[in-house]
This record gives structure tokens, C-alpha cells and sequence, in this order.
């Protein structure tokens, strides 16, 4: 978030955007979009189109009235899958988001950095980047929705979270993963269990087939396609497996901790 981004279409209000897309919404729709925070980030994954590429306005309102089995399956079940795109849609460059310029993004040492593992596992050992890299990896093109309004498509590649969960012995009856970051003042966010579990959740390591810049979370970011940027952490430090609810930077400001589809 950090920064504003310009957005949208020349001459509507986002927030009136936003109210009148709930006017023509389904009903079911409209209500499980309003429980989830009701932002244009969750009005771009859902409509999985970014808002501020519409022409007009009126586009987008006559699409989400026509919101069809794809986004009521992205709205209605966790499990759904974030739709895949092909090379040639990657945004280029891709942007970089903190609370601070990327001058002041932490330089995490690849060669001492280890991701602790704690909470509700058998395994708590911590885990070198060496030893994560010997993990299988899989790519995904996917597009990260930021809540401001702004979204792009990347190429990020890494191990999927729920493959190492059952690796390290994850209580996964337990709530919540916790994620904690490098970030100077702190970073934090946590992850209900069932999008931990999401098959396109990954433990990142690569971007765009390169190992991840600085700017996007050096050395292992958390990519989570099905939910908002900022429930994406990067620079992650550890993981703790729990049930208690352990707050999050963005979730303690009042953004919804869901936040996704
Ligand atoms: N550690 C950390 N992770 C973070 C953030 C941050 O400030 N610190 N910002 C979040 C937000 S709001 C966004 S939109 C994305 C931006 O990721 P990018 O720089 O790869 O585009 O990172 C998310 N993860
Ligand atoms: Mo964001």
C-alpha cells in the first residue's frame, strides 16, 4: 500500500464504484462481499479483470450484474482457483509495494537467513534457504490484487505451502499459519488454514524465473493468488502454525483479515 497509486476510470470515485457494484450484485454475492471488506481489490480478484483497465464504469456494473459461476464459485468456496495467464500477460515492471520506498525494504543475508517454524508441527527445526530450494518448486502466473485499487500479473515460483505443511508435521486442524517478516517496524500477517491449504498457495522463491529481487520479498515471500496483496507477505522470517487469532499490520488498521475472494 504505502503510497497512492492514480487509478481508475477518469472522473468516477472508487468508493461510489464500489457501492453502486454492491447495488447490482447478486444478493448472496452481495452479502459475502460486504463481509469481506468490500474493497475494489476484492471487486478486481473477483472480477478477475483490473477495475482501472475498464473502460467505463458502466462495463464493470453491467459485469459484476452478470457475475457468472466462475466468481460465485471464487466468492462461494475457498477451494476455487485463481485464474492462470498466459507469459505474454505478465505486467512489466512489476511493481514493488511496502509502507516505505524500496530504499528502506530489508536486505535479508541468504546465507544466515533461516525461516523458523513454530506453534502446532512436529518438526520445528529451522530451515536454511539451501535446504528449502531442494524442495519441489512449481510456477504460477497469477495476478496480485492490491486493496488501493491496482493489480498486476507476475510469474512467481516456489513450493506450495500446503506440500511443506505435511513435510514439517502441521497440526492443519489448527486456524491459522502466522507469517512474520524482516520489515524494520515489523510486518505481519496471518492466513486462515483453509488458504494455507489452497493448492496455489506457495512458498516463493523466484520471480519471473529469476530468485526473488529485494524489492519483491528476498529471499521467500508468501504468494497467495486467492487473496489481496497486502495478505502476501515478503521477507517472511517464520511461520508459526495456531489457533489464536495473532493479528496482522494491515488486519490491526481495520483491513479484513479474509480478504480474498
Ligand atoms: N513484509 C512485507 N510484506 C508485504 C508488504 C510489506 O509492506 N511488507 N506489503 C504488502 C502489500 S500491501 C502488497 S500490495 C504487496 C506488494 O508486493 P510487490 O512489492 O511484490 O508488488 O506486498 C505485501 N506484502
Ligand atoms: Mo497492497
Amino acid at each position: 500500500m504505502g503510497r497512492m497509486r492514480s487509478l481508475l476510470i477518469p472522473g468516477v470515485d472508487n468508493k461510489l464504484l464500489v457501492k453502486d457494484a454492491q447495488k447490482v450484485m447478486p444478493d448472496l454475492a452481495r452479502r459475502r462481499f460486504v463481509a469481506g471488506g468490500a474493497s475494489l481489490g476484492a471487486l478486481t480478484l473477483l472480477t478477475g479483470c483490473n477495475v482501472s483497465d475498464s473502460f467505463s464504469a458502466e462495463d464493470m456494473l453491467i459485469r459484476i450484474s452478470k457475475f457468472n459461476d466462475a466468481v460465485q464459485a471464487l466468492m462461494f468456496n475457498p477451494d476455487a482457483l485463481a485464474p492462470t495467464f498466459p507469459e505474454s500477460a505478465i505486467t512489466r515492471p512489476f511493481p514493488f509495494n511496502a509502507y516505505y520506498g524500496l530504499d528502506e525494504a530489508p536486505r535479508v543475508d541468504g546465507k544466515t537467513w533461516k525461516l523458523e517454524v513454530r506453534g502446532l508441527v512436529d518438526n520445528k527445526k529451522s530451515w536454511t534457504l539451501d535446504e528449502l530450494y531442494q524442495l519441489p518448486q512449481v510456477r504460477q502466473i497469477t495476478r496480485h490484487v492490491c486493496v488501493e485499487g491496482w493489480s498486476a500479473i507476475g510469474s512467481w515460483t516456489g513450493t506450495p505451502l500446503r506440500d511443506f505443511l505435511k513435510l514439517i508435521g502441521a497440526d492443519t486442524r489448527a486456524r491459522y499459519v502466522w507469517f512474520q517478516c524482516a520489515d524494520k517496524d515489523g510486518y505481519n500477517s496471518p492466513l486462515d488454514m483453509r488458504s494455507a491449504l489452497h493448492p496455489q498457495t506457495q512458498m516463493t522463491f523466484k520471480f519471473a524465473d529469476e530468485i526473488l529481487p529485494t524489492a519483491y520479498g528476498f529471499p521467500m515471500k508468501i504468494r497467495v493468488p486467492t487473496k489481496l496483496g497486502f495478505k502476501n507477505p515478503k521477507y517472511v522470517v517464520s511461520m508459526e502454525v495456531t489457533n489464536d487469532y495473532k493479528g496482522g499490520y494491515w488486519e490491526d488498521q481495520g483491513y479484513n483479515s479474509f480478504s480474498g475472494s
